[in-house]
């Protein structure tokens, strides 16, 4: 069997120090699926690099053909299949959010045009480093040649913990849940919708109060990357690896019939949203493509909060408009 190319960038970071053992488990493409690992880092990292290296190699995975590493992007994405663009520029003291917008759209445009000319022409690439969907929407961007529909930022992590506080205040299993969407931004805007969620095939918001959707829920999801820097002094690692597998896993292999997930894409105007930004919708994968779900009833509750978060993406892309 071919084996499948798989590109990690930032990956002697935390989020990959999780995610690259499950992918050579087999986590993400199941036992029979070989892999070649393609890791991008920079330069400075390269002792932490190999040293993850030495680990992979350490746990003689089956699946596991070859592990390239590298700091050129072109090497890292050379008929890559499957890209997770993790590594980012971090935010430094001092540091403006235009700054930090900057910093960033040098690193995602050099490696879209890496990928546009490397990459395999249908390779999904899935964008983690932030801010998740302005980065996404540069690699676009500088990746004229590739479909629009392979580049996705991800509000994945968001949707399962809207899942799990949803099943938790249920007293329901997770798999009960279905439905929960993420629109907008990967940041503090983003609004988390239940109305359209079931829980037992009964609407969410039969379960629970709008007091605690509104007041608690809401901005218990907005916050939960802080809380969780707050108690571990890290930010979440394994469980946005997990959720980066979810995403891809479901792109791949097509979302459960009568769910959904959420997913950052081109906005194609659905639910009047503007055009040009990455925006996370309610997403079905189907054939190795995401669709946006279409069809919902939005309502004002709804409305206003999709507007806020798309003003914010809107304030993004202005801030980077000339690198684009
Ligand atoms: P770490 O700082 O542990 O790792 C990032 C790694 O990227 C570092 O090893 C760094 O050397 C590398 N890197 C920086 N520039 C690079 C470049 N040009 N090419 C290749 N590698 C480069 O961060 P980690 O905790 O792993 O988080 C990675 C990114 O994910 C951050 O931007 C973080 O904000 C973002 N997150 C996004 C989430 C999402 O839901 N979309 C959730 C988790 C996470 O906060």
């Amino acid at each position: 069997m071919k084996a499948t190319r798989i590109a990690v960038t930032g990956a002697a970071g935390q989020i990959s120090y999780s995610l690259l053992f499950r992918l050579a488990a087999g986590d993400l493409l199941g036992p029979e699926q070989p892999m070649i690992l393609q890791l991008l880092e920079i330069e400075t990292m390269a002792d932490a690099m190999a040293g993850v290296v030495m680990e992979l190699k350490d746990c003689a995975f089956p699946l596991l053909q070859e592990v390239l590493v590298t700091a050129d992007p072109y090497q890292a994405f050379a008929d890559a299949d499957l890209v997770f663009l993790i590594g980012a520029r971090p935010r430094g003291p001092g540091m403006k959010r235009k700054d930090l917008l900057s910093a960033n759209a040098g690193i995602f445009s050099e490696q879209g045009k890496a990928l546009n000319e490397v990459a395999q022409k249908d390779a999904k690439v899935l964008v983690v480093g932030n801010p998740a969907n302005t980065n996404a929407l540069i690699t676009i961007h500088n990746a004229p040649d590739m479909n629009p529909q392979n580049f996705a930022a991800m509000t994945r992590l968001d949707h399962n913990r809207a899942l799990s506080l949803l099943a938790e205040k249920c007293h329901s299993p997770v798999m009960d849940v279905r439905r929960v969407s993420i629109w907008g931004n990967h940041s503090l805007t983003q609004f988390p919708d239940l109305f359209h969620a079931q829980v037992k095939g009964k609407p969410a918001l039969e379960w629970v109060d709008m007091d605690w959707y509104e007041n608690d829920f809401i901005p218990t999801v907005q916050n939960r990357g802080a809380e969780v820097i707050r108690l571990r002094g890290k930010s979440s690692a394994a469980s946005a690896a997990n959720a980066a597998l979810d995403h891809m896993r479901d792109w791949v292999f097509g979302t459960p019939a009568g769910d959904w997930i959420s997913a950052a894409v081109l906005s194609d105007g659905s639910y009047g949203i503007a055009g040009d930004i990455v925006y996370s919708f309610p997403m079905i994968a189907e054939n190795g493509l995401l669709q946006i779900v279409q069809g919902l009833d939005i309502n004002d509750f709804s409305r206003s909060r999709m507007k806020r978060t798309e003003q914010e993406l809107l304030e993004e892309r202005d801030a980077i408009k000339d690198l684009l």
